[in-house]
């Protein structure tokens, strides 16, 4: 029996692998007590179907690949790596690899390349929830743990799917439900989502107007006296000035923005006013918004309002990817730095510098991988390494990224063959979850370790032995001289001590375990400057797109994002293709499209092929998955758009406007 954490959603789940090869729930396990949903069950299936099993290199685009030796492979990245300048090379990491890994790949690039010039899959993800808390509280670390689920007595999930993207922890939510005939479920999407369908209330929103209805939430306490002053006197500062902008919003005039009732604003206004304790989960219907920032503060600041932290409650932003948070505790990000340290901290470049004894570590962060597209277009990005990720597919405004993909000189190091290989020059096999070892840490802080279960297929290596490897070979022994996964935790863990994600107590031998208090925050001292949380304004900029229709994208349930690996498994792939969009039945009807049909949705010149499916979807709004790859003909992100959040970054990858036409051969 192995054990290890599922590779798939945040949620973080403990799972073993038995004897005959099953995947099975452990029971041992905080995050999941040994509940499982669907997809992992098919892992031992799709392990080796569709592999990239050997290096495989071209200098031309044009031509085929050729199978080469690690050994060349290594010369090719190091000749090209010498020839450009740091500032010419750009990486691209992914919330899916292992802690280990994602060390490794950071130091390499930033201790050692001496540029910032890296990004993760995670800007499209959870780089909005990220600013928010930490102009919020300092720190990204999220407050609670599920174990706060099972004594909650009210729920909101707002821009969140959770009974499709993370299962086991709705179940644990419907379960706590069960148990106690006041718990409440609330829902605030455009999309009547299976959570909606099972929660006690629906608020079906017009997209990106959450800021305003969570501001008019503000506005109602406020009028109804439901504010908790000591707390906020106590333990907040900034109060005022978002109050300024919240009072702009009374429940009519949100009511109208937002298309809801203004009872709607009240309800929840109750919720924060009078339960026992509150939990609101959000996901990517709140992060991936021009304004995913703001709306991450006006959520946040409905539960300093209240004093909803610790055993009243917790503002609990649901991480997408299985490691999402290990990256943010090595600082993968433009401007991170291991232990929850950034580039522009001066302290925090000098420690890390004597830590890794290096010098120079850069201050400015990097571009942002969208960012990073237009520079390779520009001419200033010449060579680009991505790591398990599917850019082709995932990265909105497609058609862009393609001729940037094109253009640079492109690495690619996945386990699978996938998009993104179509257009590389070097080719790098990975080995998987399964096949190497090291650890993960889910949503709410609880890290698990990852046991190898299957030798490396084909000539695969671990992600962070490629690395090594490399390094070692370009003069850095002393840097890079780890022989096993183990050291370079020991070595990574040592960086934390002391700071907020302390993990300098935990080891490969006593995991599962959690960083941090149960409630981070337990005390109400914050890592901010004054020690008090923040309030900030959340300011309306509703976003406008031209269009018949807004385009909200998403996930399947079965099928994990560009399904390099679920895709492989009839049994997940039942049901969820053909690719297909949700349209409203009135909508659909006033055009003349009848259920099954297959559309043409268009937008700034780009055309995909999707086949109706009716479903409640706010009028004037539709909702098409965004995983498909290649194979199944135009991804969805030929049509979503590049805009981004100011503040984090984040693209908009919910709102963009759509035209909707019958095709013509029918
Ligand atoms: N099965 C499965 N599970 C997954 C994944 C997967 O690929 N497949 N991926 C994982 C990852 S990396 C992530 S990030 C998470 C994502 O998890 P979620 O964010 O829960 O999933 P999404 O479907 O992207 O979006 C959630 C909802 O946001 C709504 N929405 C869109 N715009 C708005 C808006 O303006 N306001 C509000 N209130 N709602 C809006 C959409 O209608 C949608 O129902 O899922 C994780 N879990
Ligand atoms: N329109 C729209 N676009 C979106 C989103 C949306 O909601 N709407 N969501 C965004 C979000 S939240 C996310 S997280 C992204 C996800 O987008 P991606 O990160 O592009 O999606 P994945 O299919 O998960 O890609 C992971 C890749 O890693 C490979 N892999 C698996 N394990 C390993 C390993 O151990 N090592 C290596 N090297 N490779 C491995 C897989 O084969 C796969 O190719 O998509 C984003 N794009
Ligand atoms: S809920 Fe998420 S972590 Fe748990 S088994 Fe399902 S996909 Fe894996
Ligand atoms: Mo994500």
């Amino acid at each position: 029996m192995k054990r290890f954490q599922c590779p798939y959603c945040g949620v973080g789940c403990g799972l073993y692998i038995n004897e005959k090869g099953k995947v099975k729930g452990d029971f041992e396990h905080p995050a999941n007590l040994g509940d499982i949903c669907k997809k992992p069950l098919y892992l031992p299936k799709v392990l080796n179907r569709g592999r990239i099993a050997k290096p495989m290199y071209r200098e031309n685009k044009s031509h085929s690949f050729r199978e080469i030796s690690w050994e060349e492979a290594y010369e090719i990245l190091k000749e090209k790596l010498i020839s450009f300048s740091p500032d010419e090379t750009y990486f691209y990491l992914s919330g899916q690899l292992l802690t280990e890994d994602i060390y490794v790949a950071n130091k390499f690039v930033k201790g050692f390349l001496r540029t910032n010039n890296v990004d993760a899959n995670s800007r499209l993800c959870m780089a909005s929830a990220v600013t928010a808390y930490k102009l919020a509280f300092g720190s990204d670390g999220v407050p609670c743990t599920y174990e706060d689920v099972d004594d909650a007595d009210a729920f909101l999930f707002i821009g969140s799917n959770a009974a499709v993207a993370h299962p086991v922890l709705f179940k644990r939510v419907l379960k706590r439900r069960k148990e106690e005939e006041k718990v409440i479920i609330v829902t605030v999407d455009p999309l009547e989502t299976e959570t909606a369908k099972r929660s006690d209330v629906f608020i079906q929103i017009k997209a990106g107007t959450d800021t305003v209805f969570l501001n008019s939430v503000l506005y109602v306490l406020h009028k109804e006296g439901w504010i908790d002053y000591r707390f906020i006197y106590n333990y907040t500062e900034g109060f005022e000035e978002a109050l300024e902008v919240a009072m702009k919003f009374p429940p009519d005039v949100a009511a109208s923005i937002c298309s809801v009732k203004p009872e709607d604003v009240y309800l929840v206004a109750e919720l924060f006013a009078h339960s026992k304790k509150l939990i609101s989960f959000w996901c990517q219907g709140l992060n991936q918004s021009l304004n995913g920032t703001m709306k991450n503060l006006a959520l946040i600041n409905l539960h300093l309002a209240t004093g909803r932290l610790n055993e009243k409650g917790c503002p609990f932003s649901l991480t997408g990817q299985p490691n999402a948070m290990g990256g943010r505790e090595v600082g993968y990000l433009t401007n991170g730095l291991p232990g929850y340290r950034d580039v522009r901290n001066k302290a925090d470049r000098a420690f890390m510098e004597k830590f890794w004894g290096v010098k120079g570590i850069k201050k400015e962060p990097g571009p942002t991988i969208t960012e990073a597209i237009d520079m390779i277009l520009k001419d200033r990005i010449k060579f680009l390494w991505v790591v398990c990720t599917n850019p082709a597919v995932s990265l909105p405004n497609l058609e862009k990224v393609k001729r940037a993909l094109e253009k640079v000189f492109l690495v690619v190091q996945d386990a699978y063959w996938n998009d993104t290989c179509e257009f590389a020059n070097l080719i790098l096999p990975a080995a998987q979850l399964g096949e190497k070892e090291g650890v993960m840490t889910g949503s709410d802080r609880t890290v698990t370790f990852c046991e190898r279960f299957s030798e490396p297929f084909g000539e695969s290596k671990p992600d962070w032995l490629i690395f090594t490897e490399l390094a070692r070979k370009m003069g850095a022994e002393e840097l890079f001289p780890y022989s096993s996964p183990k050291e370079i935790f020991e070595e990574f863990k040592a960086s934390t001590k002391g700071r907020l994600c302390d993990m300098s107590n935990l080891s490969y031998e006593n995991l599962p375990a959690r960083w941090g208090k149960r409630w981070l925050y337990e005390d109400l001292k914050f890592p901010t400057e004054s020690g008090k949380a923040r309030f900030h304004p959340a300011r309306v900029d509703v976003a406008a797109e031209e269009g018949m229709f807004i385009l909200l994208t998403g996930r399947l349930k079965n099928n994990w994002h560009t399904m390099t690996r679920t895709g492989k498994s009839p049994e997940l792939l039942k049901g969820e293709i053909p690719p297909f969009v949700i349209m409203n039945p009135r909508d659909a009807e006033e055009l003349g499209i009848e259920e099954g049909e297959e559309v043409i949705l268009s937008a700034k010149g780009k055309e995909i092929t999707r086949v109706v499916r009716f479903g409640n979807v706010k009028r004037g709004h539709i909702f098409a998955p965004f995983g498909y790859p290649s194979e199944y003909g135009e991804p969805t992100n030929l049509l979503t758009s590049d805009r981004t959040d100011p503040y984090s970054k984040e693209p908009d990858l919910k709102y963009s406007g759509v035209d909707v036409f019958v095709k013509v051969n029918r």
